[in-house]
């Protein structure tokens, strides 16, 4: 685990502030492919790369907009290996995980520095990588999961609308709000380094789930009929629930098995087509309990929960 500091690779943890809050570092590649030619990143089949890894939820948003528009012959990805260790995330050899066919690194901070050779940052995925000029166009996975769902129609093989334009704002609203509470509030849960900055973590995950259980027991998805991206977010942290946050984390109040309406929506966005192809527990499962020694020092990755994603949901009743 660490970062670069002008280029070269220091063992470093996660920052935090004084009063032991996990404090997560802002993203610093944020360019956009454009469809209508206003960036230096136009549309175009095969230019551009996908690093990601399987157990990351924010790389996931990607990889699932990946698959849902079609895009998989338009960009190429490469799975770094699940373990993130001393160098950080490492192209090898493993299940499901995939050499670097692009710049054949074996860490990714070795992109990171190709794009940047003096970058001081955290090495994070996703990464979108421009093959023509040898750049990071973005490594932010709101940004590309907007570029994914709007900017790429002209190479994408399905026609699915995550963001309309009528429910943008109300997407925008929905990602905002669930960041904090939610997507990164396990994170600060789980990394959190005083007792207070843990129970105000959990505390407002809890208050944030038990609202999302009360807004889709009666709809079937975050924004009413209409699957979308705020859909693609809730979902990656809700998949790693169970199986990683409840415990590795700390969170648990609740089990998300605890929310009727919560875990059939995962089930329910997991059986969508294309959705299970992207969801890979043995990678999500290897890298927490086995990359944050100070969680869990045997580094010994627990054989349950059994959760069954494929049964039944019933919530096509609430379309
Ligand atoms: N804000 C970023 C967060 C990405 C992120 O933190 N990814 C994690 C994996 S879950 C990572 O690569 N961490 C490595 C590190 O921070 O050293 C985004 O949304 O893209």
């Amino acid at each position: 685990m660490g970062k670069l500091v002008q280029g070269r690779w220091v063992d470093e943890w996660y920052g935090k502030d004084p009063k032991g809050h996990f404090v997560r570092d802002e993203t610093q590649f944020r360019d956009r492919i454009r469809a209508d030619g206003s960036s230096k990143y136009p549309p175009e089949a095969g230019r551009y790369h996908l690093y990601v890894s399987l157990a990351c939820p924010w790389a996931h948003r990607t990889l699932i907009a990946r698959q849902l528009k079609g895009l998989q012959d338009a960009i190429t990805v490469s799975v770094v290996h699940p373990h993130m260790g001393e160098q950080g995330w490492e192209l090898r050899d493993y299940p499901g995980a995939t050499a670097d066919g692009v710049n054949h690194a074996r860490y990714l901070h070795e992109v990171y520095t190709r794009a940047v050779p003096e970058y001081t940052g955290r090495v994070t995925v996703p990464v979108l990588w421009d093959k023509r000029e040898a750049r990071i166009v973005c490594n932010d996975s709101r940004l590309i999961l907007r570029m994914l769902s709007r900017e790429l129609e002209s190479v994408a093989r399905r026609e699915l609308d995550l963001c309309p334009h009528d429910l943008e704002p109300d997407i925008d609203r929905a990602i905002d709000e669930m960041y904090g509470p939610v997507n990164n509030g396990v994170y600060r849960a789980g990394f959190a380094s005083t007792q207070e900055a843990y129970e105000e973590a959990v505390s407002e995950l809890f208050r944030a789930l038990d609202e999302l259980e009360r807004r889709l027991s009666t709809q079937r998805y975050l924004l009413g009929a209409r699957f979308t991206e705020a859909d693609i977010c809730l979902f990656t942290t809700l998949l790693r629930f169970d199986v990683v946050y409840h415990y590795h984390f700390k969170c648990n109040l609740r089990r998300l098995a605890d929310y009727p309406a919560l875990s059939g929506y995962l089930r329910d966005v997991f059986q969508m087509p294309g959705v299970s192809e992207t969801c890979n527990l043995d990678h999500i499962k290897h890298h927490y309990f086995t990359s944050h020694p100070n969680l869990n020092p045997s580094r010994i990755i627990p054989l349950g929960p059994n959760v069954d994603l494929t049964s039944p949901h019933g919530r096509e009743l609430l379309s």
